[in-house]
């Protein structure tokens, strides 16, 4: 299993009642797993925050209770999270949040140890698939035990590397009461919540004990005495693999920190070294309690510390280390490099196309299949921030335009799972305050981005079952935006796309254009019958590469002379009829009329 799917079977394994989530690379695959599973309601929520509340009322409606996020997701649920610290819960409320160390795919690198170091929570952090599951379901006890949430913290290795997993019976949670009301505990108000805050620091001396005793911290004896480790998650692995001769204090239930466990190895060893990724946080907590270590000044606080790594940092403390690195096991294969772009007949390809001709404009941004429209070939794209900052971001370009920018028009282009995460409060504030800005809301009725998940937008849950199905059109026009400047376009129509944009460029005051075409890669879509390019016919004018489909290719540039003795590159070019999908956005631009429907 892979530490994903791991997770999902602990989570079910635990018998928890209610699972919620908001897809985010490297962690979506824990919902989409635990959705299999019989006997729990699973749902994809509009976002972090939301996930999080749902599974806060299921915990004190007496079940168990799960959400899973990546990093920054969290940073959108925190204000839940806050607060959920001063309640406590009472059935297990455990939250995964998978930090993208190494960035494989996110817009920061973030450490989710912080939050439980300032929401005063427990953090275990599972070093493989098997840790991931039997740690998931000691997350449960724990939350139970000491009627806190508990953060299950994962980094992109454990959450999608795969090993062989051993799994234990299914338990059944203890009987839920049902919700049992106490305004003291459930009703923060100012007076009630105080009257909590003792109780958390009594938690975390208790969890402080806690971890102290559990097994899931663990000494590892080791003879090699010049060096003692202190780590966790996957780092732990690097470490062992690096140093098989070390002792290594490593960490399962990472905070609050085992400090005596930690003087205890410290006492055995020459040098203590903290090995954690990414952020220099047990070092500090360490150093704070007095002992002696050494962490970040001779390692990265940024991305994975695999052997190599460990290796070149620490060969001068360790030389026989310097060695074994110019003898490398395995030859390292560079890839050739494939930059990101978008799909072959992609929705968005006529937006940039149509965005990439437009002068005079800042577009700002936002998170999803459509932040590759920043690159090549139609950098048609100035900003991206976080989901939903697309909005707020291009009412303040608005009002805060200088005289350098005050004849260009504002857009802003979000997707529509993006929009619902946390764009629509934006576009409120652009409504409510009157902004000059034009949003492009790309509809792919999918969440594209991180693989297809699910969402209002497709009309359909979780399971694929029917669901409620947004009008967005309807939904602007609720926000504030006039009837008459919220349009509904084919984005595969290129001349009705390019009149929308212009027209609601021009117009002094907010408007919404929707594009209504769904993403290729879910059920909805509907392939056509593929194009060629007639070679006879190409003029090489290479508008159709300016589209950025990746089933076109150039096959020939040639240099050529203008009548007006300007010399120009021209692009011949061909059509991979295997891959096209007969959108037929690139037969608008080319203009000699040189594609034609491809000969079966
Ligand atoms: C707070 C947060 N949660 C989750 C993600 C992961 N993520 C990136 S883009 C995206 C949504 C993309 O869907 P949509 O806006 O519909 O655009 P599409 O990719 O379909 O074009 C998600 C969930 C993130 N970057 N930040």
């Amino acid at each position: 299993m892979s530490g994903n799917e791991a997770i999902a079977r602990a989570v079910w394994d635990a018998d928890a009642r209610v699972a919620a989530a908001y897809p985010g690379t490297p962690a979506t695959e824990i919902l989409e797993n635990v959705a299999r599973y019989p006997d729990l309601y699973a749902e994809w929520s509009v976002n972090e925050k939301v996930s999080l509340e749902v599974a806060i009322g299921a915990s004190i409606a007496g079940g168990r209770a799960f959400c899973a996020m990546k990093h920054v997701g969290l940073n959108v649920a925190a204000d839940a999270l806050m607060t959920l610290t001063l309640t406590g819960v009472v059935g297990g409320l455990v939250i995964a949040v998978a930090d993208d160390v190494g960035f494989s795919s996110s817009q920061n690198e973030q450490d989710s140890r912080f939050w439980g170091r300032f929401a005063h929570l427990p953090i275990l952090e599972p070093a493989d698939s098997q840790e991931a599951y039997a740690m998931t379901r000691q997350a449960f006890a724990l939350s139970e035990k000491f009627e806190t949430p508990v953060i299950l913290r994962l980094t992109t290795r454990v959450c999608h590397v795969k090993c062989l997993v051993t799994v234990g019976e299914r338990e059944r949670a203890r009987a839920a009461e049902g919700f049992v009301k106490n305004p003291a505990r459930w009703v923060m108000v100012p007076a009630h919540a105080q009257r909590r805050v003792p109780e958390v620091f009594a938690r975390e001396r208790l969890l402080r004990e806690e971890s102290e005793n559990t097994p899931l911290n663990r000494l590892e004896p080791g003879a090699d005495r010049r060096a003692g480790f202190v780590t966790s998650g996957p780092a732990y692995m690097h470490v062992r693999e690096t140093f098989p001769d070390a002792p290594i204090l490593k960490l399962g239930l990472s905070h609050p920190a085992p400090l005596d466990k930690v003087r205890a190895l410290a006492a055995q060893v020459d040098t203590l070294i903290v090995v954690e990724e990414t952020e220099q946080l047990l070092e500090t907590e360490i150093r704070a309690a007095g002992i002696a270590t050494r962490g970040k000044d001779i390692l990265p606080a940024a991305g994975e510390l695999p052997p190599h790594v460990l290796k070149k940092h620490l060969a001068a403390l360790f030389p026989e280390l310097d060695a074994a690195r110019e003898k490398p096991r395995f030859a390292i294969l560079p890839v050739f490099p494939r930059p990101p772009t978008m799909c072959v007949a992609c929705p968005h390809l006529g937006v940039y196309y149509t965005l990439s001709q437009l002068k005079n404009v800042i577009i700002a941004g936002d998170i999803g299949c459509y932040t590759l429209g920043a690159g090549h070939p139609w950098n048609a794209l100035d900003t991206t921030i976080c989901m939903g900052a697309s909005m707020g971001m291009a009412l303040g370009l608005d009002k805060g335009r200088g005289p350098a920018d005050e004849k260009k028009k504002i857009i802003a282009v979000i997707g529509d799972s993006t929009f619902m995460h946390m764009g629509m409060q934006g576009l409120l504030d652009i409504a409510y305050n009157r902004g000059n800005v034009t949003v492009l809301l790309l509809d792919n009725r999918t969440v594209g981005m991180t693989g297809g998940q699910d969402n209002p937008a497709s009309g359909r849950d979780i399971h694929g079952e029917e669901a409620p199905r947004v009008d967005f059109a309807r939904l602007a026009e609720a926000l504030g935006i006039a009837r008459e400047h919220i349009r509904v376009v084919d984005p595969y129509v290129l001349p009705t796309l390019f009149k929308a944009v212009r027209e609601e460029t021009k117009y002094d005051g907010p408007s919404v254009i929707i594009t209504n075409r769904p993403c290729v890669l879910i059920d909805e879509y509907e392939k056509q019958p593929s194009y060629e390019v007639d070679e006879a016919a190409c003029t090489g004018c290479g508008n159709c590469v300016e589209i950025g489909c990746p089933a076109i290719h150039v096959t020939r540039r040639e240099k050529a002379l203008k009548p007006s003795g300007k010399e120009v590159e021209l692009a011949f070019t061909r059509i991979e009829t295997a891959a096209c999908t007969g959108c037929g956005l690139c037969l608008q631009p080319c203009a000699p009329n040189a594609i034609r429907a491809a000969a079966v």
